[in-house]
């Protein structure tokens, strides 16, 4: 018999794929775990019944919540990740030479350890010497960390349960002083189509603290409506207006390259309504 998974991604809609196998299935204390292997996306992990990555298309997200803090930082040494136990943003912040430390704070060890056994491709860069994991409450993390990262990335889940937090003013806000006095960081920030509301309160907050606020977008198959985004705020580093020269062009990027470093953040003219 024919076993299908569906992502209920709004009350009305939803993504299916089916399942040619069960890897792994658990309750955390956090979250439910399932691992399934598809023949659609390859190996898949689920949080929650909602799908954060999979095999073939993990690499836009994880390229493209990366790349454009740090490849507009000049010098990123010290950089955190909060959520992201998946391992896939480290891998891509390694590929920086200026990289001295590289903080994964996840509060669930549970999605680390599932990602290094079934996910070897993007939990891979977790065991390299220069990366630190905290399995910890990324909230209070940034609270006892001020003035001390380059660049903050916040790879969260959906904004549900506990996660609702991250995409909170005041965890902004924390961010801006756990960030050096040039820093930037960039928060998921969901999709345009399922939500809106959130995009425009995101953005507007984000600016509210930042001088530099920008977003961008990227087509991400197996998130909700497939159009999945990202918001920057900067606190001196504006990534329109980087010596394009002097970008890095990060190794082994299937999505990413510099010659976009610019031109993702023009917005179809529904996504730039949502900023105003
Ligand atoms: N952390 C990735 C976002 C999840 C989207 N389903």
């Amino acid at each position: 018999m024919e076993l299908w998974y569906t992502e209920k991604q709004t009350e009305n809609y939803g993504i299916t794929a089916k399942i040619e196998k069960t890897l792994h299935t658990e309750q955390s204390e956090f979250q439910r775990i399932d691992l399934i292997e598809t023949n659609q996306w390859g190996k898949m992990l689920v949080l929650d019944g909602m799908v954060m990555t999979t095999d073939k298309d993990e690499f836009v997200y994880h390229e493209m919540i990366t790349h454009l803090a740090m490849n507009t930082h000049p010098n990123p040494k010290r950089v955190l990740v909060v959520g992201g136990g998946d391992g896939g943003a480290i891998r891509e912040i390694l590929k920086y030479p200026s990289i001295e430390t590289a903080v994964l704070a996840e509060i669930d060890g549970r999605v680390i350890e599932v990602s290094k056994e079934y996910l070897p491709e993007i939990a891979g860069k977790l065991e390299d010497p220069r990366v630190d994991v905290q399995v910890v409450d990324g909230i209070k993390y940034i609270h006892d960390n001020k003035n001390s990262f380059d660049v903050i990335l916040v790879d969260s889940t959906e904004p549900v349960g506990p996660a609702v937090g991250l995409f909170a003013r005041d965890f902004y806000q924390g961010i801006y002083e756990a960030l050096k006095e040039d820093g930037i960081m960039v928060a998921q920030s969901e999709s345009p189509w399922f939500n809106s509301e959130l995009i425009t309160r995101v953005f507007k907050d984000i600016a509210s603290i930042y001088p530099v606020t920008r977003y961008y977008t990227a087509s991400i198959p197996t998130y909700p409506s497939g159009l999945w985004s990202w918001t920057m705020g900067s606190k001196k580093y504006d990534p329109l207006e980087v010596d394009e020269a002097k970008l890095i062009e990060p190794e082994n990027t299937k999505y990413y390259h510099k010659g976009m470093h610019k031109t993702v953040f023009t917005l179809p003219k529904f996504v730039g309504e949502l900023l105003k």
